[in-house]
Parts: structure tokens; C-alpha cells; sequence
């Protein structure tokens, strides 16, 4: 199977962003923490250059955070522009705004500067920006302290747009998630299907787990089996089977229900229950 998903909203909203962005002081970009590097969309990438980024590691509740905090030290996203700050971060707790808002205001200083010696009044306007499903409504509803946004745990949820007043002196907009034509990186696609980034209604889910099993026993050894009280080893559909039998999803006759197990491992995994993982 080969993964690629970048239907017409996301041209249209790729396009708006690139007009969007003239009229933003900064970008929030939101990496979604269990695949921080497979999260960077290089349509981004190149929207946010000559602007303060501050990225995001969000989900750092469900990631591996000594792996995080080896990409933290290692710098690999502050190195990328020259006017970053990189935050962790769990959009769906308390205390984001002031952490976020303190990260503004250093990476815009010299811009409020200006704004004082002018004696202006203007706003901070900041846009959030990531790929689908890293949780950016999450984050702006919870900068606001109030829903205005819609949030859902699956691919696509934002459409439009709306600019938001946050703290004192800043703006927020909140942007459709968007990936990108090109996505040829077979082993990025996958790691953006496992944590939801991908509309899952387009993808082979039998197909997928295997995948996912096969990729997650090399790198977090015991996850599944510690979770499913199963031996791991096998050809990854054994171990599908295995879930199946453990969990015991079967079809009338007793055969495996491998598409109930598929469903059940990445509902597992996206809510944690494998532990804290980061691919
Ligand atoms: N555990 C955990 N869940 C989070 C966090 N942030 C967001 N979520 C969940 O992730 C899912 C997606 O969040 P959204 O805010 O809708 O994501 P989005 O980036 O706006 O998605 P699109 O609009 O599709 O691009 C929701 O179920 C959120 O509750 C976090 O830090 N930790
Ligand atoms: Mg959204």
C-alpha cells in the first residue's frame, strides 16, 4: 500500500496559508511529539522561514520523553530557523498560555519594541500551523480558555479560519492541518498514518497494523506483549492474530477478527496504552 493523502482542502488551505502568512508576526507550529520529525511538512517548513517559529512538541504526555528530550538537546528544530524556540508540551492541560505567551514575547521582542516606541497598541499575531490531527484547535481553545474551536481525534477536522485574542496583546489564528503532494517517504507516511495524521478511511487498516507491528517490536520490544499478554514474535499477521484471540475478537466459526484487532492496537496506541512511545 502505497500511503499518500493530500486532498483538495489542503491545496486550498496550503494557499491561504502562503496569502495568510503576510500578516503574521510569527508561527506556532504544533509537531505532534510521537513523531516529531515525520510531523515537519516541508510546505511549512518553507512558509515559516524569515518569521519567529516557535515549535511545538505536543502529546508530551503520550511520547518518549527521553528520546524528546534528546531531540531538545541536540537542537535539531531550533537549528532550522534562525529565530526559534522549541516548547513540550500537553495542549489538553492547564498553564499553556502563560508557557506559549512567555515564548512569544521573547521571540517577537524587538516587533513589541517597536510597537511601544510607535505607541501603537497593535497586536502579536500569531498562526498555528502543523499537520492534521497534531492538535491545534486543542491548543488555541486552550490558549483561550474557551472551545472556539473544533477538535476531534481524526485527520481534518479544522476547515476554516478565525483570528482569536489571547493573554494581552496577542492574536491567534488556528489552520486547517495540512500535509503535502509529495509525501515519497514511505517510512514517514506510515509513521503519520500510526498516530492519525492520515484520514484512516483511506488506508488497508489489516495492512496498516502489520505495519505497525512489524515497526513497533524493533523499536519498543515487549510494548505489544506486555499489553496483550501475547508472545510477539512471529509474522506481524500472527500477531494480529494473536491480539485477535487474546482480545477475543472472533468471527462466528471462531476465525480471527483481524479487522476488529487492527482497530483495537491503534486505538491502543493513540491513547497511550502502549506506553510512552516516539517513532
Ligand atoms: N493526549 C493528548 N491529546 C491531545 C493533545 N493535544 C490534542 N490532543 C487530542 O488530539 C486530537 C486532535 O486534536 P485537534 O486539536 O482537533 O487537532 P488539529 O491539529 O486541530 O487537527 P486538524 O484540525 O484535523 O488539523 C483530539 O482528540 C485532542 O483531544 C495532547 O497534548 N495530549
Ligand atoms: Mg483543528
Amino acid at each position: 500500500m502505497k500511503i499518500n493523502w493530500f486532498p483538495g482542502h489542503m491545496t486550498k488551505a496550503l494557499r491561504e496559508l502562503k496569502a495568510e502568512v503576510k500578516n503574521v508576526d510569527a508561527i506556532i507550529y504544533v509537531l505532534d511529539a510521537r513523531a516529531p520529525l515525520a510531523s515537519l511538512n516541508p510546505e511549512l517548513d518553507k512558509l515559516a522561514e524569515n518569521r519567529p517559529v516557535l515549535f511545538i512538541l505536543n502529546k508530551i504526555d503520550l511520547a518518549d520523553k527521553v528520546k524528546i528530550d534528546k531531540l531538545l538537546q541536540e537542537e535539531v528544530l531550533k537549528k532550522k530557523y534562525s529565530n526559534s524556540s522549541v516548547i513540550k508540551l500537553n495542549a489538553t492541560a492547564s498553564g499553556a498560555l502563560k508557557t506559549v505567551l512567555a515564548e512569544l514575547t521573547t521571540l517577537c521582542a524587538s516587533k513589541i519594541i517597536r510597537f511601544k516606541q510607535k505607541g501603537l497598541n497593535s497586536y502579536i499575531r500569531a498562526m498555528v500551523v502543523g499537520i492534521p490531527n497534531s492538535g491545534k484547535s486543542t491548543l488555541v481553545n486552550n490558549l483561550c480558555g474557551r472551545a472556539k474551536a473544533l477538535t476531534g481525534n481524526r485527520a481534518g477536522v479544522t476547515r476554516g479560519k478565525q483570528w482569536l485574542t489571547v493573554g494581552n496583546g496577542f492574536q491567534i489564528l488556528d489552520t486547517p492541518g495540512t500535509l503535502y503532494p509529495n509525501l515519497e517517504n514511505q517510512s514517514v507516511a506510515k509513521k503519520l498514518a500510526y498516530i492519525g495524521s492520515i484520514n484512516d478511511e483511506i488506508l488497508d487498516k489489516n495492512e496498516l497494523a502489520c505495519d505497525f507491528i512489524s515497526d513497533i517490536r524493533k523499536v519498543y520490544p515487549n510494548a505489544l506483549a506486555n499489553r496483550y499478554k501475547i508472545d510477539e514474535s512471529g509474522e506481524p499477521y500472527e500477531v494480529l492474530e494473536k491480539i485477535a484471540f487474546s482480545r477475543k475478537f472472533l468471527l462466528k466459526g471462531g476465525e480471527p477478527d483481524y479487522d476488529r484487532a487492527s482497530i483495537a492496537l491503534f486505538d491502543d496506541f493513540r491513547k497511550g496504552k502502549l506506553g510512552e512511545i516516539t517513532l
